[in-house]
């Protein structure tokens, strides 16, 4: 069985003005899809091929040697963007709700502040990665970084590992048609588009 390119929830011009509908269609039709194909050509044949996205990508240290760059960055890839879509959505943005809110408040003293660390991550990743809202190993709510596809929940790979529900995209694929050279007007206006049901969703199964 393979991995597949999961359709995006909404309209491409759904999240505009946040995200224009050519970014969106650029984003998904094309990157994620060649993550997709690059990652299932790397895993054709192998018992990899039948894992859970999440748990091949926590598992790296059981890929061959000869495969685990290839499954490294398009696993990370195809597990990255199919959250990205996911916690977005029309009629997004605003404050947190639900539990989730609770959790930002308990972590970093307010919504703001959680933003401004986000932020400010993923201004400062040099060339390409994400931003990321994770439960850590403490259980509480902390903000990291990774460059590239790497993702947290990568053992021995991420900067911190722990369980996203939250991550924005910072390669210039994701902004550039708009915002041009402007990471930070990205990152600025993206919490515009954060379904935060979504967000609390993933909060609880991560929490289990
Ligand atoms: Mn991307």
């Amino acid at each position: 069985m393979a991995f597949t390119l999961p359709p995006l929830p909404y309209e491409p011009a759904a999240l505009e003005p946040t995200i224009d509908a050519q970014t969106m269609t650029i984003h998904h039709d094309k990157h994620h899809n060649t993550y997709v194909t690059n990652l299932n050509a790397a895993v054709q044949g192998t018992e990899f091929e039948n894992m859970e996205i999440g748990e091949l990508i926590a598992n790296l240290d059981r890929v061959p040697a000869e495969k685990r760059t290839a499954v490294r960055n398009n696993g990370g890839g195809h597990w990255n963007h199919s959250m990205f879509w996911q916690i977005m959505g029309p009629g997004g943005g605003g404050a947190p709700t639900g539990e989730v809110a609770q959790a930002i408040d308990q972590a970093f003293g307010s919504f703001d502040a959680m933003k401004e660390q986000v932020n400010k991550a993923g201004a400062g990743r040099f060339g390409s990665g994400w931003a990321w809202v994770i439960i850590g190993a403490d259980g509480a709510l902390a903000v990291t970084s990774t460059p590239n596809q790497d993702n947290p929940l990568m053992t021995g790979v991420a900067e911190q590992t722990g369980t996203p529900i939250l991550g924005v995209d910072v390669w210039e694929h994701a902004y550039y048609l708009k915002y041009q050279n402007r990471r930070p007007d990205y990152l600025a206006a993206w919490w515009d588009a954060v379904n935060w049901d979504a967000v609390n969703e993933r909060f609880r199964q991560a929490r289990g």
